[in-house]
């Protein structure tokens, strides 16, 4: 058995507390940080605080100390938990993911990269070709992302501008077969890794050239001015044009003709060309840009897909496939100016919260009560209210926003806004210059505040409209389809919708963004969930300061105390009593080889009284539940040392030997 942390650095599990209170919590937090000791448990739960230093606790020596262990046994750390996800995957053949949550630069993408080490570390042990070259593949592909998906903010250098949810496939021998990367993408930042990453995924030469293409296209673009003479609006300097023909394989004339003009369908359905004034055109410019960027990033996810996709998998042959998902997604943001994205990216933080009350709070408040078991209600804030606020059909405020964008005629941001406090004027979590005139700290009215359950964030609505609707002119979409690359072609495939298809309603950014979502938790919901929760100990990059007030906002929005009560006053592991049985009947003379109790339950107070541990567990109307992990434990040995004996025994029966 490994070595146990002593207790000059803390508690290791905050369930040991003498005390549930937050100022024990943050005692025993703020030791540990100082301890260098960055992991502490709350059951199977792992809370990280951001060392902002390199720690030499992920190497070899420290994977063979977690792999195959029980989460007791060794100190606090994400191969725990990885390891626990994986065994459940593996033993129980249990669909499970690993929720990596926390605000931003509080170490989810650090967090993500040693799980998923771990992960190809442990697997595969007889280093058989096709499945390493599987691993190899999840493992660049993390690296090629961030290149695309990454940039730098005053928070983090290394922010994550998109979310990732990673699959990862299992056959029965629990080897990775294959994944899939869902990748939630929001904004609109050394180059030889990327190359050569790109090269082990798969990528072909002429789509890596293709990139490059793109990448200089957005280059150009970047600097491409616009200049208004006699009445009529030019591109300054024609080479940039026949620049981007070149790179994209266009006609230099149809792009000077999608920079310029616009096609749109009169009421009549005619269909005309119309003229941009300058500003049109440097707007119709800057989305072009970013919606090139955006959509390489999502070509790439997608080949990336099609190449770790499971191929050729026979549940018949193979066994069943299981999965682990990682989920490292844009932690909780709270800016100088918070814009529409900080609104999508706080919106998809309460619903991980809604699925962390879900699965954690409140299903095991209910599954005790169903039982019976004598339990104390714990109070914590249910935040489906904020939720509901965002999202609910008609009078969310995502509805009222698409409404706006679909209303033909001038709808502008305030109006917008207006329509927004008509409706959620009385909403407890909702507040509005307007409606609060009092409220000095918010300057004009373009501004409203959502109470998250994270904290308050004033968003300013300037810009919203727009970033909600897709800015991109149609004429763009048809150039990308009408390239004679194919890379571009097939990136750009509705570029083939005519002009008066396009008007329908389409889409909007955040409807997109909701249902991406929504998809996301259901995903989420289905599997076993194991958690990392991530603290950002300070807003300095320091690893030496631990700043109390910062560190205490985030153990009670993250529900850590609640957590710690929940987990204090409950059991951790449950069985029904005829599965209970089944499995351990073996190891108590009263139920081998059949129990003559009047009922299931009885022969299990048998099998729990002769081991001793009738303390620690309680009896429910269907199942058994056990306070500590360690008495299931001892089961576990002493059913795995029996088991060659009954095999031996077994043996000498068929042969009629017994
Ligand atoms: P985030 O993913 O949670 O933010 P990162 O994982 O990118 O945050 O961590 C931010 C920085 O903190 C990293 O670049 C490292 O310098 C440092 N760091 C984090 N975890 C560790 C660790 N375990 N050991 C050493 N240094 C660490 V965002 O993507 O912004 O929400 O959108
Ligand atoms: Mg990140």
């Amino acid at each position: 058995m490994a070595e146990l942390e002593g207790l000059e650095f803390g508690k290791s599990d905050f369930v040991l507390l003498d005390e549930v209170n937050m100022e024990q919590f943050m005692e025993n937090l703020k030791l540990r940080f100082e301890k260098a000791r960055i992991y502490t448990f709350i059951g199977e739960v792992v809370v990280s605080v951001n060392p902002y230093k390199q720690m030499d606790i992920y190497g070899k020596e420290a994977i063979d100390a977690y792999r195959g262990r029980e989460l007791y046994e060794n100190p606090p750390h994400l191969y725990a938990v990885a390891d626990a996800a994986y065994k459940a995957m593996k033993r129980r053949a249990k669909d499970t993911c690993i929720v990596i949550s926390g605000e931003s630069g509080a170490g989810k993408t650090e967090a993500s990269k040693y799980i998923m080490q771990y992960i190809a570390a442990i697997t595969n042990p007889s280093q058989r070709a096709e499945v390493e070259s599987v691993k190899n593949v999840l493992l660049k592909s993390n690296c090629v992302l961030e290149a695309f998906g990454n940039a730098k903010t005053n928070r983090n250098d290394n922010s994550s501008r998109f979310g990732k949810y990673m699959d990862i496939n299992f056959n029965f021998n629990g080897d990775p077969t294959g994944g899939h990367i869902n990748n939630y993408l929001l904004e609109k930042r050394d180059i030889q890794a990327v190359l050569s990453a790109l090269q082990v995924i798969g990528f072909s030469e002429e789509e890596i050239d293709s990139i490059y293409r793109i990448l200089g296209t957005i280059l150009i673009l970047g600097n491409l001015q616009f200049e208004t003479d006699s009445e009529s609006v030019q591109v300054v300097g024609l080479e940039a044009v026949s620049h981007i023909a070149g790179l994209t394989t266009t006609k230099p004339d149809n792009v000077t003709k999608s920079l310029l003009f616009r096609t749109v369908a009169t009421g009549g359905g005619e269909v005309i060309e119309k003229g941009h004034t300058e500003k049109e055109a440097c707007f119709g410019r800057d989305a072009f840009a970013k919606a090139l960027y955006e959509r390489l990033f999502c070509w790439i996810v997608a080949r990336i897909n099609a190449v770790i996709e499971v191929k050729d998998y026979n549940p018949v042959l193979h066994g069943k496939n299981t999965v682990i998902g990682v989920l490292d997604i844009y932690g909780f943001e709270i800016f100088e100016n918070n814009s529409f994205e900080q609104f999508c990216i706080n919106y998809c933080n309460e619903k991980l919260q809604q699925l962390f009350i879900e699965l954690i709070l409140r299903q095991e408040q209910d599954e005790y009560q169903r039982e019976g078991i004598t339990w104390q209600h714990i109070d914590y804030f249910n935040n489906q209210i904020i939720v509901d606020l965002v999202e609910q059909p008609h009078k969310g405020i995502i509805s009222v926003l698409d409404e706006a964008c679909l209303t033909v005629g001038k709808v502008t941001d305030t109006i917008c806004l207006e329509s927004m406090d008509a409706k959620l004027g009385q909403h407890p979590h909702y507040t509005s210059r307007k409606l609060t005139p009092s409220d000095k700290t918010m300057e004009f009215h373009r501004d409203f505040r959502i109470r998250h359950y994270a904290g308050d964030v004033t968003y300013s609505v300037e810009g919203f409209l727009d970033k909600n609707k897709d800015p991109l002119f149609q004429d763009f979409k048809r150039l990308m389809y009408n390239s004679s690359n194919p890379v571009l072609k097939e990136m750009w495939p509705d570029g083939q919708l005519s002009i008066t298809e396009v008007t329908k309603r389409p889409l909007t950014a955040a409807t997109l963004f909701k249902n991406s979502i929504v998809a996301l938790v259901d995903k989420l919901g289905c599997k076993e969930p194991y958690y990392v929760r991530c603290i950002k100990p300070n807003e300095m990059k320091s690893p030496v300061l631990f700043d109390d007030a910062r560190c205490q906002h985030q153990v009670a929005y993250l529900g850590l105390l609640e957590n710690v009560r929940v987990r204090r006053a409950g059991f951790a592991y449950r069985q029904p009593y005829a599965r209970f049985l089944q499995r351990y009947k073996m190891t108590c003379e009263y139920t081998w080889p059949n129990h003559l109790m009047e009922t299931d339950r009885e022969a299990v107070e048998a099998i729990v009284t002769q081991h001793g541990f009738q303390d620690d567990v309680a009896y429910g109307h269907t199942k058994l539940f056990v306070r500590t992990p360690r008495s299931l434990f001892t089961l576990e040995q002493e059913r795995a040392a029996l088991i060659p004996i009954l095999v031996l025994f077994l043996q000498k029966v068929w042969r009629g030997a017994l």
